[in-house]
């Protein structure tokens, strides 16, 4: 389209430590004082000694260009897990960086790729075509969690049909925590002269759950994401105080943290926002919830508003306490019941699981409608998740919404739409922001391969004053979790902290968007013009900035 001839040109900035835009040169890293731990460290260096014992858990930062020049290294690089816009510019900065003297080879389709062994050479005009484009068509992804022997075997074969040196994995704590174990598995004796293959993660998702403090300050697409959903819910809001009669029950995407809607949120100043972890830290209820979500209805329709927007993150339902409690049993019935359940016909599922739940799990699985409880019995992904996305949750909250409303005034009206804005958020081409922080994400991967690391994520610190490279251990972030009914080895997601400088400005306005009209429309995301550089609103505050 002219759009994506016109971005393919638009000037990328990268970390004064790279050079120039167009000829970057490689970094080499140093150690930092900063070791990261968890509280399940001991057990990682146990499970991952070898790559524990060589990072240290340290932090890396760059030390400057390169002094000597690497050639005939094989690299690949795959994507993992859903797309995030700017995923492609990775992969332009990967190859410009390695330069002609080394080999970019793209896995198609994600980690299933590399076990089936798919690759192929990316080339400079391929680079120069997906430049600033959005979504992951130029590979493809997918959600294969690589974790039993026969699929280490395959990854291995992979790397000795390829003669591979090293593998970027793009993608979010899942898919970093795939990149640990393989680093671990790779770390050496995958070649005949006994060396191994580096494994490099890049911080991708638009859900936003992969941070951590000022060393990784938010994942790439999230900031195109919540502009593209801004711009939707801004809409809607200029809809709603138009036509004065509905009211727009919005899910959106998220799979856990609530920071899309928090994002959101402060972007459009809707009535209501439901934030998930503020429902289990105060342990609310699904009744209470609506109840507060019915009293704002009826309070706004007796000022003659009857209309309105309401925000709910996709993952809210986890984090009911009492559904958090009863999905919890459930995956345990269906991880350890699998055969049998599979055995059983479609219509009596529902009344199979009850059997085998505690008495108050059952009643609660029983009380819910057909369509919440179909998708909570579907198959979980590769890495153990509720596909919450397919959960119809807002149309759950219109439905309760609407009997509350009438038990409190029968006279107030209550018509309303549900929408889910998901996918449409996570392909579109990348803001200038997420375009020019992969960029530098790729040549900060090539440039830790080149230094001969492994184990690590790449990372960009200071993004609003240049740019630092920077590498985290992954072993440093890995944890215990329960998923698939058994504990794993897993990066934490990061939640919305209620503490936090985001969280408190929303909580500290709200009342006053539920009360009135306060909206705002941010409109479409630009490439040119006085909102480029616009950083997402909860990022800027939580990183410490006032306005
Ligand atoms: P990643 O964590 O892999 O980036 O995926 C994020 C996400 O977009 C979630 O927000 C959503 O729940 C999920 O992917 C949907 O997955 P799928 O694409 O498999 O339907």
């Amino acid at each position: 389209s002219i759009f994506e001839s016109a971005v393919r040109q638009l000037p990328l900035p990268v970390c004064a430590a790279f050079g120039s835009s167009e000829k970057p040169q490689p970094v080499s890293f140093s150690s930092t004082d900063r070791v990261l731990s968890t509280k399940d460290s001991d057990a990682v260096a146990k499970q991952f000694p070898k790559t524990v014992a060589a990072s240290g858990n340290v932090v890396l930062t760059s030390a400057g260009s390169r002094t000597t020049s690497i050639k005939g290294k094989r690299v690949a690089v795959l994507f993992s897990g859903g797309p995030a816009a700017g995923g492609h510019n990775v992969v332009c900065g990967l190859k410009r960086v390695l330069g002609a003297g080394n080999t970019l080879l793209g896995v198609k389709a994600g980690p299933k790729g590399l076990l089936e062994g798919s690759l192929f050479e990316i080339s400079d005009a391929d680079v120069d075509f997906v430049l600033n484009t959005g979504g992951f068509n130029f590979l493809g992804s997918d959600r294969t969690k690589i974790k039993s022997d026969a699929q280490f075997a395959q990854v291995r074969e992979t790397c000795i049909k390829h003669n591979l040196d090293a593998i970027v994995v793009v993608g979010g704590d899942d898919s970093n925590t795939n990149a640990a174990v393989l680093a671990e598995s790779l770390f050496r004796g995958v070649k005949a002269d006994g060396s191994g293959v580096q494994v490099i993660g890049v911080p991708k998702t638009i859900d936003g759950d992969l941070q951590l403090g000022d060393l990784l300050a938010i994942s790439f697409g999230f900031d195109t994401a919540t502009r593209i959903y801004s711009e939707m819910v801004g809409n809607i809001l200029q809809d709603t105080s138009s036509s004065l009669k509905y009211w727009h029950f919005v899910k959106l995407m998220g799979r856990s943290a609530s920071h899309v809607a928090l994002e959101v949120a402060l972007q459009t100043k809707p009535a209501i926002t439901i934030i998930s972890e503020e429902v289990s830290s105060r342990k609310m209820s699904l009744a209470s919830i609506i109840d507060s979500i019915a009293k704002i209805v009826v309070e706004r329709s007796h000022k003659g508003m009857n209309y309105g927007v309401l925000l709910a993150p996709e993952g809210l339902i986890e984090f009911i306490p009492e559904m958090n409690a009863m999905i919890a049993e459930l995956n345990d019935v269906l991880a350890h019941e699998a055969t049998a359940f599979a055995a059983v016909a479609d219509d009596a599922k529902a009344a199979f699981v009850e059997s085998k739940l505690s008495a108050d799990n059952a009643k609660l699985l029983a009380s819910l409608p057909h369509y919440i409880v179909a998708m909570l019995l579907a198959e979980r992904d590769s890495h153990g998740n509720l596909q919450v996305s397919l959960i119809p949750t807002e149309q759950l909250l219109i439905d309760m919404t609407k009997a509350r409303v009438k038990e409190l005034d029968a006279k107030v009206p209550f018509a309303a739409h549900s929408h889910f804005l998901g996918y449409e958020g996570r392909c579109g081409a990348p803001t200038l922001f997420d375009a020019a922080y992969t960029y530098n994400l790729g040549l900060t991967a090539g440039s830790l391969i080149l230094d001969g690391h492994s184990g690590y994520m790449a990372t960009i610190t200071g993004l609003t004053s240049g740019g630092v490279p920077q590498a985290i251990p992954l072993a440093g972030l890995l944890n215990i979790e329960r998923r698939h009914g058994q504990d794993e080895f897993v990066i934490e997601k990061a939640l919305v902290r209620m503490d936090s400088p985001a969280m408190k400005f929303f909580a500290s306005r709200r009342d006053e968007w539920a009360a009135s009209d306060l909206f705002a429309s941010p409109g479409p995301r630009q490439f040119w013009g006085p909102t480029t550089h616009q950083q997402p609103i909860s990022v800027a505050l939580n990183s410490g900035s006032k306005s």
